[in-house]
């Protein structure tokens, strides 16, 4: 993993927007129009991110983590996604998340603070630097891609708020507006709504935790978590909650979606970690989405491969605590 010191960061590290683009991309976005043209209104225009937000994205002129490992197609990230507010299909995000409109977008954060507050997104975003990060991401189903994602540091936007002490977790939750998430109405859906995440306050506080608004240069797509989702890269890609509309400071571990759903399947803390299987599979391996959409067949690495992280866990059993 190749990660720079905030004051080790050059501008220009950034890979501009157009180079993201290769030829399989640009074919499919041709194959796009020409299927659009024969099917009036079959693809619906997603809502445009705002101008300021795409302006923040791309000139975001710094990456701060990155890794030897070739990045996933654009075109793969986006059209293969677990998001199922939207449905259960790897297809439907892609498919039915432009129906949602993300603009304007608050995020209200309080609990155990002493600055509770609302935040629009304008407000969080231009106060800040972003920065590129590269990160693998694991899917508990044993798929891998790795993601150039642009955003902020968690836990430099959370200390804005001064947590007390008392606080021991962060509670996320994503937005629940079944008029525009098909996912959300369906009356035999395995998980409940609205979605909800947590992390401890240490794993919160990491600096690879990370809130995304973009990926590959450009404003977050719908199906990815727009306007604004978590990325933490050593645990499974579940715990990367998606359009996240509020965060609480709180005690107790909070409530989780998956563990909710299957406790023996889905733990808490649900770090990446090869040695312990899920009930169902193994997960020693995975497939990389890779450069080109090959699909690759890796061993997986203990923490995603991020083993900075292993100190926060300094002395607890990882089979107990899944
Ligand atoms: N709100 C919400 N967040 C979510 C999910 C979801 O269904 N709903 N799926 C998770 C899972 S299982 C994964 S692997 C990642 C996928 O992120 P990506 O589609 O951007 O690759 O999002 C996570 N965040
Ligand atoms: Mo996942």
């Amino acid at each position: 993993m190749l990660i720079k010191r905030p004051t080790d960061l050059t501008e220009n590290d950034v890979t501009p927007r157009q180079s993201y683009l290769n030829r399989r991309q640009i074919m499919q976005a041709a194959g796009g129009l020409a299927l659009a043209g024969l099917v009036p209104g079959a693809f619906a225009t997603p809502p445009a991110a705002p101008h300021w937000l795409a302006q923040k994205v791309e000139n975001t002129l710094f990456r701060s983590v990155s890794t030897e490992d070739g990045l996933t197609e654009k075109a793969d990230v986006t059209s293969y996604n677990n998001f199922y507010e939207f449905g259960t299909g790897k297809d439907d995000p892609a498919k039915y998340a432009d129906e949602f409109n993300p603009y304007p977008w608050q995020i209200e954060v309080g609990g155990l603070c002493d600055k509770p507050g609302t935040l629009d997104l304008e407000s969080l975003v231009s106060a800040r630097q972003t920065e590129e990060r590269i990160y693998r991401l694991r899917c508990v189903e044993a798929w891998s891609m790795v993601i150039p994602w642009v955003g902020i540091e968690l836990g430099t936007l959370l200390k804005q708020f001064e947590p007390r002490s008392s606080a021991k977790y962060v509670a996320f939750q994503t937005l629940f507006r079944p008029e525009e998430m098909r996912g959300q109405k369906s009356r035999f859906s395995f998980i409940d709504y609205p979605y909800v995440e947590g992390l401890r306050m240490d794993e919160a506080m990491h600096r690879l935790s990370f809130l995304a608004i973009g990926m590959y240069g450009e404003p977050l797509p719908n199906q990815n978590g727009a306007p604004i989702r978590l990325v933490v890269p050593w645990k499974y890609g579940f715990k990367s909650i998606k359009s996240i509309v509020k965060i609480e400071f709180v005690e107790e571990e909070p409530p989780t979606t998956w563990n909710l759903a299957s406790a023996r399947e889905y733990g808490f803390y649900s770090n990446v970690n090869p040695n312990v299987d899920h009930p169902r599979w193994s997960q020693a391996n995975e497939r990389r989405i890779g450069p080109n959409g090959n699909i690759e067949r890796i061993p997986t690495a203990m923490f995603n491969g991020y083993t900075e992280v292993a100190s926060l866990y300094e002395g607890m059993d990882l089979r107990k605590f899944f």
